[in-house]
């Protein structure tokens, strides 16, 4: 057996879905399209994200000149469990999928090592990475045939769909080759249609300024008030555009290995009651959410986001809890807590209001109380007559 056909052998049996080698070469007309889209501000807001990065990320023998090969590789990420749905019980935010489990960075790297061994046993230079060295990750699975690049940019493995999230082994053993797929989304556009923002402006296209995922995962501050109705109940990422994608939910479509899922440790509830994240203090947050992806948003990010979800979701009920949140330490908290107030309406949530902004020193806090309160229309006074 070469060693090309071993590794994916043992990539397979370690729970990878999907594997495929292309060459070390650049990836020259991804380089050029995500050059394209940064400078057309379609990836705005990302602070990490630099031009200097795209130029290197597109090139394996940057960081590894020896280079020859690239292994591409795809594994299952857990799904949402459907008796975690009861929404009696209070109004719930909505977790992306791939964030359920233990941190994927840490999984995916975990079980790339035995291929690590496999090719440093043989002498061969031997790299990984999962998203955060410097790699175009879509492009190189898709050259390395395991997917194709679907319309919502999501690489979709052949009979899996795009519940999968992707790593490399850049190497310098010469492996044999594999071609990029001929398939495509054809006529089907479901997931540009399905997203609330338009955030796919073409196909293929994603202006990370209106992405849910952006907002809720990766910007730190205040969101932008038209952008807060359209994020719905989701509080830490969003899987709209996936959860449609008839190849990603066909019922032919192979359900997740259970031994590879098995990687990702006890998963957390996807559809989590909303007041109770707003009971968590830095301590709650951490013992709850610690070495998960969800950790990203930090405490005060994920309640900013449960306040608009709850704000969304505008069950009156809820007055008690975002009043709570009212006199958060975090300003962020506050004034995402008055918007969702406002949501509400009512008197409850309007005197809960018009005392936080008697008590408020935090200028952005009290625009926001006092924007809420007119949401909330005019007081009624019942006259005695
Ligand atoms: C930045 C980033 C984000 C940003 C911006 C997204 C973006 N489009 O760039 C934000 C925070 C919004 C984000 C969100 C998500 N992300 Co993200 N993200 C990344 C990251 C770090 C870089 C992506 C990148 O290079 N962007 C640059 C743009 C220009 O590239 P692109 O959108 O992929 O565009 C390519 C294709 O569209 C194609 N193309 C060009 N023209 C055309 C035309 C047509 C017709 C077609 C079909 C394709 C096509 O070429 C482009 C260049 O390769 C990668 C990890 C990595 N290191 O690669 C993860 C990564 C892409 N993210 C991932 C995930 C899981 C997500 C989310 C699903 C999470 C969630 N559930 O909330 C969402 C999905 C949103 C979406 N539809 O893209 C996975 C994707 C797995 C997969 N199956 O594809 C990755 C690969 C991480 C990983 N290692 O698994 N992400």
């Amino acid at each position: 057996m070469s060693l090309t056909e071993d590794l994916k052998r043992r990539a397979r049996e370690i729970g990878f879905c999907a594997v495929g080698v292309t060459g070390a070469e650049p990836f020259s007309e991804a380089e050029t399209a995500a050059a394209g889209r940064t400078d057309e501000g379609l990836m705005d807001g990302l602070t990490w994200w630099t031009k200097a990065r795209v130029h290197a990320s597109a090139d394996p023998r940057r960081a590894t000149p020896e280079a020859r090969s690239v292994i591409a590789l795809a594994f299952p990420h857990p799904r949402p469990n459907s008796d975690d749905e009861s929404p009696a019980d209070g109004p719930r935010g909505r977790i992306a999928a791939y964030a359920l489990g233990r941190d994927y960075h840490d999984v995916l790297l975990e079980r790339m090592q035995p291929l690590l061994l496999m090719l440093r046993e043989q002498g061969h230079v031997a790299k990984t990475y999962v998203d955060h060295g410097w790699m175009l990750d879509r492009a190189a699975a898709a050259r390395a045939g395991i997917g194709w690049l679907g319309k919502n940019t999501n690489l979709l493995v052949p009979g899996v769909g795009s519940s999968v999230l992707l790593a490399e082994i850049v190497t310098s053993a010469d492996l044999d080759e594999d071609r990029p797929l001929k398939t495509s989304c054809g006529s089907c556009d479901a997931c540009i249609r399905v997203c609330p923002t338009g955030a796919l402006t073409a196909p293929g296209v994603l202006d990370n300024r209106l992405c849910i995922s952006f907002w809720t995962i990766e910007h730190r501050g205040v969101i932008p008030l038209e952008i807060r109705p359209l994020i719905g109940d989701w509080i830490f990422g969003c899987d709209l555009c996936q959860e449609i994608c008839p190849v990603t939910v066909s019922p032919r479509a192979a359900a997740p290995d259970t031994a590879a899922l098995t990687a990702f440790g006890p998963t957390i509830a996807a559809r989590p009651r909303l007041e109770e994240l707003l009971a968590l203090d830095e301590e709650g947050f951490r013992s709850r959410f610690r070495g998960s992806a969800v950790w990203r948003t930090r405490r005060s990010g994920l309640l900013r986001n449960a306040c608009i979800a709850l704000g969304n979701i505008a069950d009156r009920a809820s007055v008690a809890a975002l009043a709570g949140a009212l006199g958060d330490a975090e300003p962020l908290v506050r004034g995402h807590a008055a918007w969702a107030l406002g949501r509400l309406g009512g008197a409850p949530a309007r005197m809960q209001l018009a005392q936080a902004l008697s008590r408020e020193a935090d200028a952005w806090v009290r625009e926001e109380c006092a924007l809420a309160l007119q949401e909330c229309g005019p007081l009624v006074v019942r006259s005695a007559v």
